[in-house]
């Protein structure tokens, strides 16, 4: 493979650091899942308008790609290759008293964190082979979960595509075809290995082998950031008990996507902010101030309707959970403060 072109307008963090010597330095290495440079670029390259635009096949990748990674996770996270990750799942640590309590902000809390397997390369390097097996084991486990946390398995081959329609646009399902996950090598196989495990309320759901071979979500109506918090903290130490999980003393939670290590956690709210989204700038400016990362309402690479905006944590290394959550809920304060003064 010769040095990738960009275009003139490109700004993912890939043509930003993957310099012509930093090319030079790593092509030809490879991981010993036989993972390579090219392969862990090829999303940004394929897709020009990424954010990031590369991926790790396992956790071998962010040692071997250093070079190149490291300058991602220091621009992202702020995380730089001396300091050490500290892991905090204590919710009697978070102070969040609900930021709505009437109501008229916020629509719903999600929390999900991204875990992988111990022992598997993560999902760009897995083989069908791996991928099913994780699929039976992780399944498996879930199936054992009681209480509130009790539930079922729906594999994604079988599924009709209502179903699996409704699923998406009810936010509780990850979409088809992402064309940033399939230049990465992570939609290979699709639909055989994933599915979906909710309990009966859908306040408790796993995506299984999507970006990551797990996405743990709390979620629910309204903007009890504390109670969303405790259910995903329960729901994390009991799959724990029955699946170990991929991690490095230094880089936290391995996942596939490096916006994602560490706590690998999304802490965010469904947000209705028509008046301060007219004045974007003042918007964007505040989450900055909070390190809040703004999306749209279905998701990465969506847009807003109606004024209504994904508002969660953008740090998730280098930062304990209780701090990025903590993070969320004040920036919210904020923002529902700024809301109410246009209104
Ligand atoms: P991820 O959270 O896994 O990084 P996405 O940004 O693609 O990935 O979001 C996944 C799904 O979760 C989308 O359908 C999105 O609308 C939904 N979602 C995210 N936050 C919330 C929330 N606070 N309430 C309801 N749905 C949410
Ligand atoms: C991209 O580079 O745009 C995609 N691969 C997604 C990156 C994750 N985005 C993020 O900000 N957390």
């Amino acid at each position: 493979m010769d040095y990738p072109t960009f275009p003139a307008d490109c700004r993912s963090m890939l043509c930003r650091f993957l310099t012509p010597e930093v090319f030079d330095a790593l092509r030809g290495v490879q991981t010993s899942n036989g993972f390579t440079l090219e392969q862990a670029i090829r999303s940004g390259v394929e897709n020009p308008d990424s954010s990031i635009g590369v991926y790790a096949g396992d956790g071998e990748s962010y040692i071997l790609y250093a070079a190149l990674f490291d300058p991602i996770i220091e621009a992202y996270h702020g995380f730089h290759p001396s300091d050490t990750h500290r892991s905090d799942l204590d919710p009697g640590r978070l102070n969040a008293p609900n930021p709505d309590p009437e109501g008229e902000f916020i629509l719903s809390t999600r929390i999900r964190v991204g875990r992988n397997v111990a022992g598997f390369p993560l999902g760009p390097a897995i083989t069908r082979e791996q991928r099913d097996e994780i699929e039976t084991r992780v399944a498996a486990g879930l199936e054992t979960l009681t209480d509130d946390l009790a539930g079922r398995y729906y594999p994604l081959t079988g599924m009709s595509p209502e179903t699996q329609r409704a699923l998406i646009e009810d936010h509780f399902l990850f979409k088809e075809g992402d064309r940033f996950l399939e230049s990465a090598g992570l939609n290979r196989d699709w639909p055989s290995g994933r599915g979906l495990y909710h309990n009966h309320d859908k306040t408790f759901l796993v995506w299984v082998n999507e970006e990551d071979q797990m996405r743990i979500i709390s979620m629910q109506p309204g903007g009890d950031i504390a109670a969303v918090f405790r259910r995903l903290v329960r729901a994390v130490r009991a799959i724990e008990s029955r699946v170990p999980f991929a991690r490095s003393a230094h880089l936290g939670y391995l996942t596939s996507c490096p916006t994602n290590l560490g706590t690998a956690m999304r802490a965010s709210v469904h947000i209705a902010l028509p008046k301060l989204a007219e004045d974007y700038e003042r918007f964007e400016a505040i989450c900055a101030k909070h390190h809040l990362q703004i999306r749209g309402i279905h998701g990465e690479h969506s847009e807003s309707v109606g004024g209504v905006y994904d508002i969660s944590n953008r740090r998730r290394l280098g930062v304990t959970e209780v701090e990025a959550a903590q993070e969320m809920v004040e920036g919210v304060v904020e923002l529902i403060a700024e809301e109410k003064h246009l209104r």
